[in-house]
């Protein structure tokens, strides 16, 4: 294993500046408040909670006006995601897992950027309704959480301001990645990943293959041989809004509650997952469960929808089966 220890690392990031929608920074407490640590160490894991990064405070750093329009809040973002590099990194460095709970998914530049400099040869799988793969000229919202993606690979020049942490050297290869779920993906951001070479399936795929063949392709493709470090990007938009509907950007259409399991519970069986992103999940928007609907484990306690699918997720790739 690529760790050297049985430990993960729950690190909150509750980023909100990379969308419009309030609440989505109160992710990491909902994970937290739904059983997260007792989940982890039912499955053999101690537990090291590292706390929030303060997202806010770094953010309140930027006073004035930005240097660019797009992505809206640019300072902002890019101090708040130097502070979530620097904890996963020093987290990774240890040999823990590094679990890192959004928060919207700007925080992906910082993580896998983050793993990359600890593993040199860290492949990226990375589930979402979108691509998460505009530039500041081809985003139409200008928000920075559909752009982590193409930030991490170097697609953004000039650098933007605020970023100075991220690193050329700490970038992602394109053929080290591979998106899976895409539905809802914009005109240019499109063109930009045919001509890529990032190994995206879309639901027809997951539809077409199934997604046990669908993560079996996509291994093949970013891991060949099995001896490279794997990091979880899970969007919890890329599952069905009928399972997830408590996120910003719902797009019908998406992986079924079994699909999604599958994801975590694959890559879990690699025993080359290092580190998880679980992102966009947002109780202000979530809805609760119905009285009769049992969960899979009593140590989640999570009581709205997409809370507790975010800690049954997140077990699944900490290496929870059934039998
Ligand atoms: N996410 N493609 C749209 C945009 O604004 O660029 C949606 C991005 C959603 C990003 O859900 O992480
Ligand atoms: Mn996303
Ligand atoms: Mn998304
Ligand atoms: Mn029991």
């Amino acid at each position: 294993s690529f760790l050297k220890t049985k430990e993960v690392s729950f690190i909150g990031a509750p980023l909100a500046a990379g969308q419009h929608q309030a609440g989505v920074e109160k992710g990491p407490q909902s994970v937290r408040e739904g059983g997260m640590e007792a989940v982890a160490h039912s499955l053999g894991w101690k537990f090291h909670d590292v706390g929030d990064v303060d997202c806010e405070g770094a953010a309140a750093q930027f006073t004035g006006i930005s240097a660019v329009d797009k992505p809206k809040n640019c300072e902002k973002i890019g101090l708040a995601n130097g502070l979530i590099h620097e904890a996963v990194k020093a987290e990774a460095q240890k040999g823990n897992f590094v679990l890192t709970v959004g928060g919207d998914h700007s925080i992906a530049s910082a993580t896998v950027s983050a793993m990359r400099s600890v593993h040199e040869d860290l492949c990226v799988i990375w589930i979402d309704a979108h691509g998460d793969s505009n530039t500041p000229a081809s985003s139409h919202s200008g928000n920075y959480h559909g752009m982590p993606a193409a930030h991490v690979m170097n697609w953004i020049q000039p650098p933007l301001p605020g970023f100075e942490w991220l690193k050329t050297e700490n970038m992602l290869k394109e053929n080290h990645l591979a998106i899976i779920g895409l539905r809802d993906v914009d005109e240019v951001e499109r063109e930009l990943l045919r001509d890529s070479g990032v190994a995206v399936y879309t639901m027809h795929e997951v539809d077409k293959w199934g997604i046990g063949q669908v993560i079996d392709m996509a291994l093949h493709r970013i891991n060949p041989n099995s001896d490279r470090p794997i990091h979880l990007s899970f969007d919890v938009d890329g599952c069905d809004p009928s399972i997830a509907p408590g996120t910003g950007t719902c797009s019908r259409g998406g992986l079924t509650f079994r699909e999604s399991h599958f994801i975590c519970e694959r890559l879990s069986m690699t025993n080359n997952l290092v580190s998880m992103d679980l992102v966009e999940v947002n109780p202000d928007l979530d809805e609760p469960i119905p009285g009769r609907m049992h969960g899979d484990c009593h140590l989640v306690t999570a009581k709205s929808m997409t809370s507790r699918l975010a800690v049954e997720l997140i077990g699944s790739a900490l290496g929870r089966t059934v039998i």
